[in-house]
């Protein structure tokens, strides 16, 4: 059978010495380093537009990570990845411990009402100090987060 085929390649079939196989591996490390190298260039519309991401699950029903630090204009994003119904709610008539809804004096509260699976809620605080928030259907099962806004 492969006698009647012709090899319609242009170069002659050659076997990979060490040299090119070496080549290869060179070609293919610069290619990576040439995305990583992008990717790590400081984005020219400034990093503070990409937001801190943080997570709601639901079993345990948590925000993940419960505690972040961010810049007073960095931009907070909530995501719901869960299956239930989760908020971030900081409305401190709200809270039924009210430890766990609390923001700088002269701050404003803000509230993502219920956020159905694969809502997202973003944030952009203004203010530097500790704001404390809670999820309304789970604040209970201990659902609650701190976001630390420095200067
Ligand atoms: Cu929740």
């Amino acid at each position: 059978m492969a006698s009647g085929v012709i090899d319609l390649s242009l170069r002659p079939p050659t076997r990979l010495t060490p040299a090119r196989l070496w080549l290869r591996v060179a070609v293919i490390l610069a290619a990576i380093g040439a995305v990583l190298g992008l990717a790590l260039l400081p984005n020219p519309a400034g990093a503070a537009s990409t937001p801190v991401v943080i997570k709601m699950a639901d079993t345990p029903a948590v925000y993940e990570p419960a505690r972040v630090t961010v810049k007073v204009g960095e931009p907070v994003q909530w995501i719901n990845t869960g299956k239930s119904v989760h908020s971030v709610t900081l409305v401190p008539d709200d809270a039924q411990n009210p430890k766990d809804a609390s923001e700088p004096s002269g701050a404003k509260t803000f509230d993502s009402g219920f956020m159905p699976p694969g809502g997202t809620f973003s944030y952009t605080f203004t203010m530097p100090g500790t704001y404390h928030y809670f999820c309304v259907p789970h604040e209970k099962a201990g659902m609650v987060g701190v976001v630390t806004v420095k200067k």
